[in-house]
């Protein structure tokens, strides 16, 4: 009754976790150990949710996702620009809503660690300030400066007075544990001087005397002042140490994945690596951990940052862009996290001891005299395998792995290998409904073109070349420098032979030239730099030419020592160069007119009711600044959805008037780093397991199903570079294919582990499971299943030597039809296909949509 046991043992595993809420209505201390959150001293596993970067609508489900992966807390920044956008204009509604997004998480029984900064970093639009901070008259960010303290000090206490009064801290009742003052600060200090350390006095203080009843973090901040905890950042934090003995060892930013830019191939973290990173912490006497993302999401209208970071910010997060789990990360680490918890009554007793069992081989007893006990082995080595010796037991540790004994007996985990099914997530095209029925599904695209050059009244002239940030403090990613200049018949530049260029130095981001109306050429910077330095073949006319530069930013720089002065725009020189005896122009000091933004967004095209929408005489192609409009079907059914940009340049879009952010698929990532496969095994950096190279680095783009409606829904684009609106296509995110490869030496499921006595344990065996990823959904292939010794990875398996005969048959008996099921992995469920080799399963199958008229067994589990 093998099967018999593993249901009852997903039965009483949910029990278990639902007997456990958190007790809200707690002071929270801390101590060398950990947080102590009324008077109980605790371990506990976070992970970063920005609310911003996701719709109300989505919150919930994020929320409940994130708890299930065996989150106690979520952590989120708040973003000053985006509350606070006007000075003493506040804005906390719809995906501002900080106070619902807390609440939620509290119903959802997670704890909330609140990074009120105001600093955030975070790959967010100026790290978070609001640009008005800038025209203070005297300010300097970030330092020992009485203007810049004043503003800090009045948002932060108006958060934390915000959360008072909503009751929201656990003080109070409510979920929030933590706090946090600065960000990062420690990494760059040294550039501010000895301000620095008068600042960060400040601050500290500052935040203490707000008085939540919480502990404030500063963290990479080795110097931060008592009570405030220091806490640690990076891809591993086992080594680090606060800087003083009552402190635990926090861990506020451990990188899940990494953020992409433009132009850049797209980074993963395998799971294994990161489940190695999470278990090493715990194992040297980690107390706290916050994944950073759990869920990225997505940068929503113009609030990425960077430069150049993309209006995705999936992060490679255990949950992915669209809400979607993103297995076996997800499922991995949550069987980490469980891991852990099972080992947290010891880990809090008492310090960990750690021995040597061999070179990179290192074991840690948390032991008490009570009786407690939980180990964890570790090899650190990022090559070999190797078989250890511990406590009379023999080990087997695969390279770069940590295993996790919460008996000190059995291994209950180990972090290279998955028990997790993992999933294929893909895009499926969806058909673009117009509702005006024709035989061409995008006749319904209108235009209206954008002026080269200045249109606009409020056009103003100054002599010489204008930082562009100062200029439109960025009220628009644009900025038009245009000037007229006559160049004589006689002029060198007009000689047969010669070629014309225009020389032209940007701080970046990006830039666009005209010559009498027409686009010359243009030029970006990318993530590393973002300058523009470049000349471009121009042909000049005798008599006045136009010359109208359109300069852009994409997103401002959020990182770095006075970052926020970094500046952009077309500072000069700007010259006109002969090839002709090297004769030059040059314009920089000339006078120019300025138009910050452009007509369209003065007139409000994005929202789509203007009546200078045209659809004659032809629908403009590869032509650059034209407004495009359309209406459209969403796509039916509740997957989300996203749209496939590939056709179009660089822009900016809108559905029903909500801008889903900046898109540019024609930036293709460049063609080098990326490896067909990721090896987890070693320290791990961000461009070691890259995808896209070659391709556009984003090409769909998310647009949350709560901005759709039924019906009729209008598309409004600024191309800026030129692009093709009819190639536009809707997709929806599914899941395509579940997997799973498990071997005859993995641990038992946890579940299993939790439930049954030692003896009980002993006889379990290694298990496959499958689970589709939705409650109404139900395994309707196997597409692929090998008991033996199967090759690959998800969606492209292979049969190995070794591969018995049955086992297809024997996985479609036991998983068809059903939304879950396991079997065990053992030459007594297969036979054996070779004798004395060690072998695996391997099963890919695909679930479909219950059939509501089908009977299925719903929620039952079927096992061999
Ligand atoms: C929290 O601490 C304060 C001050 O020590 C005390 O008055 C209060 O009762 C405590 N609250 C809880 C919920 O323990
Ligand atoms: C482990 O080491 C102990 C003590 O040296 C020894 O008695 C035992 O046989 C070893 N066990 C294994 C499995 O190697
Ligand atoms: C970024 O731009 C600089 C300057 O043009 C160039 O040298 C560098 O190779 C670019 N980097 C990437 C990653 O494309
Ligand atoms: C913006 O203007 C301020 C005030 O005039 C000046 O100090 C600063 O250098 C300017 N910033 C840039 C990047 O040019
Ligand atoms: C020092 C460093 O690289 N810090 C980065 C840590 O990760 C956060 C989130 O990705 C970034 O905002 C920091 O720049
Ligand atoms: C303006 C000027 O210097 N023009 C000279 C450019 O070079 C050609 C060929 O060397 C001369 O003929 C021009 O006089």
């Amino acid at each position: 009754m093998r099967g018999g046991a593993v249901a009852v043992a997903l039965d009483l595993l949910l029990i278990v976790a639902a007997a456990t809420p958190f007790c809200f209505g707690a002071n929270v201390t801390y101590d060398h150990r950990g947080l102590v959150i009324g008077g109980r001293r605790r371990v506990l596993i976070s992970g970063s949710i920005h609310y911003m970067r996701s719709t109300p609508q989505m919150w919930s489900d994020l929320l409940q996702k994130s708890k299930d992966g065996g989150l106690d807390a979520v952590q989120t920044f708040v973003f000053w620009n985006l509350h606070e956008p006007i000075r003493g204009q506040y804005d906390f509604t719809g995906r501002k809503d900080l106070v619902k997004f807390v609440k939620l998480a509290g119903e959802a029984g997670l704890m909330v660690h609140l990074r009120i900064g105001p600093y955030a970093c975070a790959e967010w639009n100026y790290g978070g300030f609001p640009m008005w901070l800038h025209f203070i008259p005297g300010i300097v960010l970030r330092t020992d400066n009485e203007p810049f303290k004043a503003e800090m000090k009045r948002f932060t206490a108006k958060i934390v007075n915000m959360m008072k009064e909503e009751n929201l801290y656990a003080s109070q009742g409510g979920p929030i544990i933590l706090s946090q003052i600065e960000n990062e600060y420690g990494n760059i200090d040294s550039a501010y001087g000895k301000s620095a350390q008068t600042y960060i006095s400040w601050a500290a203080s500052m935040a203490v005397s707000l008085d939540t009843g919480v502990p404030w973090v500063m963290c990479q901040q080795s110097d931060a002042p008592n009570p405030i905890i220091n806490a640690c950042n990076g891809f591993y934090c086992d080594k680090f140490t606060p800087n003083a003995n009552n402190k635990p060892k926090m861990w506020t930013e451990n990188w899940s994945g990494w953020f992409s830019s433009f132009g850049d191939p797209v980074p993963r973290r395998p799971a294994e690596d990161t489940a190695f990173s999470t278990a090493r912490f715990y194992q040297l006497g980690g107390s706290f951990l916050n994944y950073y993302m759990y869920h990225g999401g997505t940068n929503f209208g113009r609030t990425s940052g960077g430069p150049f970071i993309t209006t995705s910010y999936d992060y490679d997060a255990p949950i992915d862009e669209y809400g979607l789990l993103r297995q076996p990360k997800w499922g991995h680490l949550k069987d980490v996290h469980n891991a852990v918890k099972l080992c947290e009554e010891a880990l809090v007793a008492t310090d960990p001891t750690t021995t040597s069992l061999g070179p990179k081989l290192e074991a840690t007893v948390y032991q008490t005299e009570s009786g407690l006990c939980a180990a964890f082995l570790a090899n650190v080595d990022d090559q070999s395998d190797a078989t250890v010796n511990f406590s009379g037991h023999s080990y087997h540790l695969p390279a770069w792995s940590v295993s996790i004994l919460p008996d000190c007996r059995t291994v209950a985990i180990n972090t290279a290998k998955i028990n997790s099914v993992a999933t294929i997530s893909k895009f499926v095209p969806q058909l673009l409904q117009n509702d005006k029925t024709s035989e061409d599904a995008f006749s319904g695209w209108s235009w209206i073109n954008e002026p080269v050059g200045i249109s606009s009244n409020s056009a103003f002239t100054k002599p010489g070349l204008q930082e562009q940030i100062n200029t439109t403090a960025d009220k628009s990613d644009y900025l038009w420098y245009s000037l007229s200049t006559t160049i004589k018949g006689d002029e060198p530049f007009l000689k047969d032979g010669s070629q014309t260029m225009l020389h032209v130095n940007s701080l970046g981001h990006g830039l666009y030239a005209f010559i009498n109306g027409q686009l010359a050429g243009s030029a970006k910077g990318n993530y590393s730099d973002p300058s523009v330095y470049v000349d471009i073949p121009i042909n000049l006319v005798s008599g006045e030419n136009k010359i109208d530069l359109l300069s852009l930013t994409v997103g401002l720089q959020n990182y770095g020592a006075f970052y926020d002065t970094k500046g952009a725009g077309v500072t000069g020189p700007v010259q006109l160069k002969g090839s002709l005896n090297q004769s030059t122009i040059d314009l920089s000091s000339k006078l120019w007119t300025y138009q910050i933004g452009l007509r369209g967004e003065e007139l409000g095209l994005f929202t789509g009711s203007s009546s200078e929408w045209i659809t004659q005489p032809t629908l403009p192609k590869n032509q650059p600044l034209v407004w495009y409009k359309t209406t459209f079907e969403a796509p039916t059914g509740s997957s989300p959805v996203a749209i496939n940009f590939l056709g179009m340049g660089k822009g900016q879009a809108w559905i029903n008037g909500q801008s889903i952010g900046r898109y540019w698929p024609r930036r293709v990532a460049s063609n080098a780093g990326c490896t067909g496969s990721c090896n987890y095994r070693g320290s791990f950096s961000p461009s070691r397991c890259m995808k896209n190279c070659g391709h556009p680095t984003q090409q769909f783009y998310h647009v949350p199903r709560s901005w759709l409606q039924p019906g009729s829904n209008t598309m409004v684009l600024f191309e800026e570079m030129g692009g093709d609106p009819t190639q536009i296509s809707f997709a929806t995110r599914e899941t395509g294919s579940i997997c799973s490869h498990i071997s005859e030496t993995h641990p038992i499921p946890l579940n299993t582990w939790i439930i049954s006595d030692e003896e009980t344990r002993k006889q379990a065996q290694p298990t496959l499971s499958l689970d589709c990823p939705l409650d109404n959904q139900v395994i309707s292939e196997i597409k692929f299943a090998s008991f033996g010794t199967p090759q690959g990875v998800c969606g492209s398996f292979s049969h190995g030597e070794c591969s018995g005969k049955e086992a297809l048959s024997t996985v479609e008996k036991a998983c068809i039809g059903l939304r879950s099921c396991s079997i065990i992995v053992s030459a007594d469920t297969f036979g054996d296909p070779c004798g004395g080799i060690a072998k695996s399963l391997a099963v890919e199958a695909s679930c479909k949509w219950l059939d509501p008229h089908e009977d299925a067994y719903s929620g039952s589990i079927r096992s061999l």
